[in-house]
């Protein structure tokens, strides 16, 4: 019997460069030693479109700071990263230098981020406990299945449209299981009350079995986060004297985060 996230990619047209993209990635990660550390950050919003030529679609906030920034923390700990973002959403080093594009060169552009994460899974597996899979971006909950959607603009002559949102089946799972079941995963909660965030942290990791789950308020994210672990919980918190200083919280998320994957490392030996 096929699962939920099988049936939603078997309903899903194959992007058009996913082949080229998976050997890029797969290129890429061969001039890797085995050795290495490796690093896939998932970063900033996705978007789910109304209407198969999309004029509307369902957005989120999310800018890339928190996936863009860690990446450029992750790159001074010697890990290798791979980048995965959406188009117009934050780049590594580039909120250093407004309205540059440091990575055009580099990057492998491709709208379904998803699939890239699918295709990147595929190269990490071999790096075993030394791969971190960084789900920083802000995924969508909810999609229009194809069969659903309209091909053309909706008309607002038709009246007002009734639109019924599905729920897209958490990647976490095949991810966790199938996928990279050696790396070290970690996830991350966005919710905006308190009384709930650690409990749905708490709710994904006993679900999913990963490493960590880093959970935030969407108000306080960028000066506050909790890191959820199996049989721990420890708090990040910036103090005025350290925002003051322009100190980032992900360079504390990613220490704290790296000196926990290295024993991870030596206690998979
Ligand atoms: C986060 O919680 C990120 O920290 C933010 C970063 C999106 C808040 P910005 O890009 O914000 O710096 O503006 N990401 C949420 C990840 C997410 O959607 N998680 C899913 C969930 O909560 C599970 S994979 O269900």
């Amino acid at each position: 019997m096929s699962s939920r996230w099988e049936e939603f990619y078997a309903s899903l047209a194959i992007p058009t460069d996913f082949e080229e993209n998976k050997n890029k990635i797969k290129d890429f990660c061969e001039h890797v030693s085995s050795q290495q550390k490796i690093v896939l950050v998932t970063s900033g919003g996705t978007t789910v479109p109304l209407e198969h030529n999309t004029v509307r679609f369902v957005d989120n906030f999310s800018a890339g700071t928190r996936g863009s920034a860690s990446a450029e923390y992750f790159l001074e700990k010697g890990y290798v990263v791979i980048f995965v973002h959406r188009l117009k959403s934050l780049e590594p080093y580039v909120r250093h230098f407004m309205g540059q594009k440091f990575l055009d060169m580099l990057e492998i552009h491709n709208d379904e981020a998803e699939t890239s994460v699918v295709a990147a899974c595929e190269c990490l597996a071999p790096f075993g406990a030394r791969a971190v899979l960084y789900l920083a971006a802000a995924v969508s909950d909810f999609y229009i299945p194809s069969s659903q959607m309209p091909t053309h603009k909706m008309q607002s002559e038709a009246g007002a449209p009734n639109i019924s949102l599905q729920l897209v089946p958490k990647i976490l799972e095949p991810l966790v299981n199938t996928w990279v079941p050696h790396a070290y995963v970690v996830s991350f909660k966005l919710e905006t009350d308190e009384n709930l965030l650690i409990t749905r942290a708490r709710g994904a990791l006993s679900k999913y079995k990963h490493k960590m789950v880093i959970a935030n308020i969407l108000h306080t994210r960028k000066y506050r986060v909790v890191l959820v672990m199996a049989t721990t919980c420890s708090e990040i918190v910036l103090d005025p004297e350290e925002i003051e200083a322009g100190i980032e919280i992900e360079s504390k998320i990613v220490s704290e985060l790296t000196k926990r994957h290295e024993s991870f490392i030596a206690e998979s030996v």
